[in-house]
């Protein structure tokens, strides 16, 4: 047997055994390359993910939810701090991963290449998109990546504040007058396919599922997820006073679970490969970030490299 055969046995029996692994263990090159995608892409969508909802911060209705947006907007720069420095581990650098979300190599979720119209729009990706990234990183929090894992469980406490808070502005929405209602009806109608989107294609669809079910990278299948998403938000709505937009949706007692209709998916893999509504507005946004960024960073790099020569200087 050659060494390699027997380290990946090894890592595998690590794995099954329920064990995390760290940034300086071995690992097959396909985890730590799989690992690399998927945290940096994740990075990258909170980052993209800032910029439907900054549209708002200047018109939020009033300033307590202006404050609430503002905190929830900052949080997920934060994630993607932290996400950022946990692919770091792995040896890829921070201005790589910048490279590949600009050059368009690296994806982020399709989520975020929607337009948000109006301030019921706020409310649905609280409630519906943080939903969804709930349920998707609650699982990642037992991920086999030790940092990763660990990043999950902070990120996943913010986006479950983040989820009250959307709810809570469509529940003010559609209590409301019946512009309000209508607002908050037609923010559903808009959001709900592609967030049923965000988890990925259907299981025969998802070339990496299987692989990184076997590694413990996704405890739980894309099906699975989008089903147990499906399941909890139809009884928000249903509370909401507000309609699915899905005539076919309903419960299935034998299964238990609700059955509902197929999601669009020659929509999704166009918005995907880049032609959705938004996709170049945002990636010109971040490109032109980086660059009018580019003086901060001169800036604390100069400021960084006078600080060691003062240290220095004084030591000696
Ligand atoms: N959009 O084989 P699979 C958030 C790609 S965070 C774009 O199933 P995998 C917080 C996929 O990358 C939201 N591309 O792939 C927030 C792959 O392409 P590749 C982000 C997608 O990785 C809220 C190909 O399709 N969350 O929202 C999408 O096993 C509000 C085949 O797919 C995460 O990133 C998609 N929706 O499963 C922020 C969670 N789906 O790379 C602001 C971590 C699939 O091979 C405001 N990620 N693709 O060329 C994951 O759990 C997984 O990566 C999945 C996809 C489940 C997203």
């Amino acid at each position: 047997m050659s060494p390699e055969i027997n380290l990946e046995e090894q890592f595998q029996a690590r794995i099954d055994a329920g064990q995390k692994i760290e940034p300086k263990d071995w690992m097959p090159e396909k985890y730590r390359k799989t690992h690399i995608r998927q945290i940096s892409q994740h990075a990258h969508s909170e980052v993209v993910g800032m910029l439907p909802e900054g549209n708002w911060i200047t018109r939020a209705p009033s300033l307590r939810r202006k404050v609430g947006l503002l905190a929830k907007v900052q949080d997920e720069a934060g994630h993607g701090l932290y996400l950022y420095s946990a692919a770091e581990t792995l040896g890829i650098s921070r201005d790589e991963m910048y490279e590949q979300l600009h050059t368009g190599k690296a994806k982020y979720s399709s989520i975020f290449n929607y337009p948000t119209l109006s301030w019921a729009d706020i409310g649905a990706i609280g409630w519906l998109v943080d939903g969804a990234a709930i349920i998707n990183q609650v699982m990642l929090t037992r991920t086999s990546f030790g940092p990763y894992a660990r990043a999950m469980v902070r990120i996943c406490k913010e986006e479950s504040f983040h989820q009250r808070q959307g709810y809570e502005i469509m529940l003010g929405l559609a209590k409301g007058t019946p512009e309000q209602k209508e607002m908050a009806q037609d923010a559903l109608n808009r959001f709900w396919w592609p967030s049923l989107m965000m988890f990925g294609p259907r299981d025969e669809d998802s070339p990496n599922t299987a692989q990184s079910v076997k590694w413990k990278i996704k405890r739980k299948t894309n099906d699975e997820l989008r089903q147990q998403f499906v399941d909890i938000t139809v009884p928000q709505a249903e509370f909401l006073g507000l309609s699915i937009p899905d005539p076919t949706l309903q419960w299935n007692e034998e299964r238990g679970h609700y059955d509902f209709g197929e999601i669009d998916w020659n929509e999704f893999w166009q918005v995907v490969k880049g032609n959705g509504p938004c996709n170049k507005e945002r990636l010109a946004a971040r490109v032109d970030a980086w660059e009018e960024g580019a003086w901060v960073r001169d800036a604390a790099m100069a400021y960084a490299e006078w600080k060691e020569k003062e240290k220095i200087k004084k030591a000696v």
